[in-house]
């Protein structure tokens, strides 16, 4: 079995396993079909005109997006632009949203989406947001899942690589983030391999209110390690916050793998209750830590870019009892907490086995004062104070666990594709199904959460080679859905994703249908350039600058013929989409314009920039079949000399 051929591979060879086990993956297809469930096409048939139980939200990865899916059928529902422009909705191509992409470093049309994240209430997935970290310009978007579009982004500063982002505590008060490479605190022109004595790690909380409104509270300044991932604690283990580290060696240099010497790294265990005792203390630091806080205001139609200079930053030198460090053998990925709270299960990912800590023993070994060492002012627990049990050689190359609601974890293995179904408690392997191919993260609907609903389990795949038709040396990535409400896991369909979904969430559908917005009622328009009626459409011109009041209704546009614009003039066509019912946008393009359409949903006011630069009479149409006239949606607008 190439499976246990793969047992004896030493740790540091797993690595340049993975090139290799990937290439054997076109194997023969009626192999890679193992362990489907004979019922399985039943199962995941959704009929014509049915809804799906459950949305899946997907990280686009690459894509900078989240898209959605019905399941159990696999339907891809909307992808939402997050941190991308996207040219299909003109997010960040018109002038309301561009200043959701406003960073410190300006305008950034782009970004890379690892986890989404429920936004939840005592533990439970309550359907209202859902967050996502941009990891590679440090941010966190939240999305309004009654509108299921991005409602606010906030940067975070002192951070590279924001990896172990955006997981919530149970009742939503902070997401946190964390920083996959440390970076110069603070940031600022120095040797690279001054690392250890000027880099810096930092973890970040980030408040959120009522409203849905994200604040940094503080961050926590920390070693120069790699902080990976993260996820809080729940029921006992509420209050606290978990992160796992690699690189603990703070090495700048990942070559000749140099950063994986150290036989264990840690979780970082942040007590963020303590923390805010000390922040009332007032035993912070305020530091400069320029960062943007963007919001889309959904009766303005208008996102707005705000200036935030400052964080709060905490030490553990000043505060004791603020982190401990859990040791947890060789670099671990994932962190899971289970739906207890009791289990801090480390995913190492070069290790054999799967190590699990005890929040009850981290509390006593912290009472007496169990500690190896210390490191930067914190403590080092004792391996065998806090370690709970040892899923022993259940795979290869561990990285996420989630759980069912029947005290059942499931773990993805990396290396030998495959997901492991234990038991929490006796640490007993239960069963094991093949992933094809190299699964990364799984989702089990609730499955991070203190209510795991153990119907599904969906597995993130990083390779899709044969699964699909070919298409080119690129194929979209895939997802394998699993039916877990018996003991054996059943595979049940295979989806294409978009991008790279490395993690997703699954929320039974009822809890966002009778939230979900239908359209933006007309007299509730802000929008300072709205026109609430064709006797409000108009052009104003003031010196170069000429603003179009314009409206849509099916099918056509007001006004519709323009005439009195000159090449070099600053134009901007503000359209308000009159229509108030479910489901009808107008689009709006005008040749040459070198942005995107507008897509105007209705009851909601979208500006289009443009410069024109040539003499003529240019066309303009709506860009979204809405009716048997929708041909008919059009319009000139003459461009005349300079
Ligand atoms: S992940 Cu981001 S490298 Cu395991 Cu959460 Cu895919
Ligand atoms: Cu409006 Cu097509």
């Amino acid at each position: 079995m190439k499976k246990q051929l793969y047992y004896f591979t030493a740790a540091l060879a797993i690595i340049f396993t993975i090139a290799i086990f990937a290439n054997s993956c076109n194997t023969s297809r009626t192999a890679n079909t193992g362990a489907l469930d004979n019922d399985a096409a039943s199962a995941v048939y959704v009929a014509p005109g049915e809804y799906d139980e459950y949305y899946g939200f997907f990280s686009g990865g690459f894509s900078g997006q989240v898209s959605v899916y019905g399941l159990p059928s696999g339907r891809l529902l909307k992808v939402i632009p997050v941190f991308s422009q996207d040219a299909e909705k003109g997010y960040g191509y018109n002038e309301e949203t561009k200043p959701m992409l406003n960073t410190t470093f300006g305008f950034i049309p782009w970004d890379d989406a690892h986890h989404p994240e429920l936004s939840q209430t005592n533990g439970e997935t309550d359907g209202r947001w859902l967050f996502i970290n941009g990891n590679n310009t440090p941010r966190i978007a939240r999305l309004d899942l009654t509108t299921f579009e991005t409602a606010e982004i906030i940067e975070i500063p002192n951070s590279g690589g924001n990896h172990s982002s955006p997981f919530t505590t149970e009742n939503t008060e902070y997401v946190v983030a964390g920083t996959r490479f440390s970076v110069p605190y603070p940031q600022k022109d120095v040797a690279i391999d001054s690392y250890k004595e000027n880099f810096k790690g930092m973890l970040s909380f980030i408040k959120v209110n009522d409203e849905g409104h994200m604040e940094i509270a503080f961050q926590v300044l920390l070693p120069a390690f790699d902080y990976d991932l993260a996820h809080s604690g729940k029921g006992k283990s509420h209050g606290w916050t978990f992160f796992t580290t690699y690189n603990t060696e703070e090495k700048h240099t990942l070559l000749e793998v140099n950063a994986s010497q150290n036989d264990k790294d840690f979780i970082a265990a942040i007590n963020w209750k303590k923390a805010e005792e000390y922040i009332a203390q007032g035993k912070y630091k305020e530091i400069p830590a320029e960062h943007y806080s963007n919001r889309y205001d959904e009766k303005s139609h208008i996102a707005t870019s705000t200036l935030q200079k400052t964080v709060k930053v905490l030490t553990p030198e000043d505060c004791p009892g603020l982190v401990y460090f859990l040791p947890t053998p060789k670099s671990p990925h994932g962190v899971d907490v289970d739906p207890s709270g009791e289990y801090i299960i480390g995913n190492g990912k070069l290790s054999a086995d799967l190590t699990v800590h005890s929040f009850t023993k981290m509390l006593a070994a912290i009472e007496n004062k169990d500690f190896e060492t210390t490191i930067a002012s914190v403590p080092v627990l004792k391996y065998d104070k806090v370690v709970s049990g040892v899923v022993t050689k259940p795979g290869l190359g561990p990285l996420h666990t989630e759980f069912d609601n029947d005290g059942n974890a499931y773990t993805t293995f990396f290396i030998s594709s495959e997901i492991v179904k234990w038991k929490l408690g006796t640490w007993e392997v239960l069963d094991r199904i093949p992933a094809y191919y190299s699964v990364g993260h799984l989702m089990i609907p609730g499955g991070d959460s203190k209510k795991p609903d153990g119907k599904y389990m969906v597995a993130l795949n990083k390779i899709t080679k044969d699964r699909y038709l070919p298409t080119g040396p690129e194929m979209n990535h895939s997802a394998q859905l699993y039916d877990i409400s018996g003991d054996k896991m059943k595979l049940l369909l295979d989806f294409p994703t978009i991008g790279e979904p490395h993690y997703a969430q699954g929320i039974l559908a009822s809890k966002i249908t009778s939230k979900s917005k239908k359209f933006y009622p007309l007299e509730e328009n802000e929008h300072p350039h709205r026109a609430l009626g064709e006797k409000d459409t108009k052009v104003v011109r003031d010196g170069s600058e000429v603003h179009i009041y314009m409206t849509s209704i099916r099918s056509h546009f007001a006004p519709d013929n323009i005439e009195g614009i000159k090449v070099g003039d600053k134009v901007f066509i503000h359209l308000t989409n009159l229509e108030q019912d479910f489901d009808v946008p107008h689009g709006f393009a005008i040749q040459g314009a070198r942005t995107a359409e507008l897509l105007v949903m209705p009851g909601q006011t979208e500006t289009m920039y443009w410069e024109p630069q040539r003499e003529g009479v240019v066309p303009f149409y709506c860009t979204d079949f809405c009716s048997a006239l929708h041909q008919e949606m059009q319009g000139y607008i003459r461009v005349s000399p300079a």
